[in-house]
């Protein structure tokens, strides 16, 4: 894994993989773990609820260089190659509208529910 702007490890790769993509799973600390793919320059999905704690992960599908960045740059991921994955924890207050910051038009949000 490279660099996060969180390193909070989750879970280890391997069988448990497959039921990650599936559904949002519990993490450490009782957040959960949110999967966002970026594919065909989508995020999918490209809006999320998230609480304040839980983790969003995101896996570059493409070819093409992808980041996640919030739209008044409060916070990014690195920059993703493909097969690369980063994570953001959620914070309360957080900005929640975000773009990949090399293809602009690529736009999605979080919605942040309390509790
Ligand atoms: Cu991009």
């Amino acid at each position: 894994m490279r660099a996060n702007i969180d390193r909070r490890r989750l879970l280890a790769a391997g069988a448990a993989g497959a039921a990650l993509a599936a559904l949002p799973v519990r993490a450490q600390q009782g957040g959960q773990l949110h999967e966002v793919e970026i594919k065909g320059f989508k995020f999918r999905p490209a809006r999320l609820e998230v609480r304040p704690g839980d983790t969003i992960r995101w896996t570059n599908r493409d070819r093409a260089p992808h980041d996640a960045t919030a739209t008044d740059g409060s916070w990014r991921t690195v920059t993703l190659r493909k097969g690369d994955s980063a994570e953001v924890t959620v914070s309360a207050g957080m900005s929640t509208d975000y773009i990949c910051s090399i293809h602009p038009y690529m736009k999605a949000s979080l919605t942040i529910v309390s509790g």
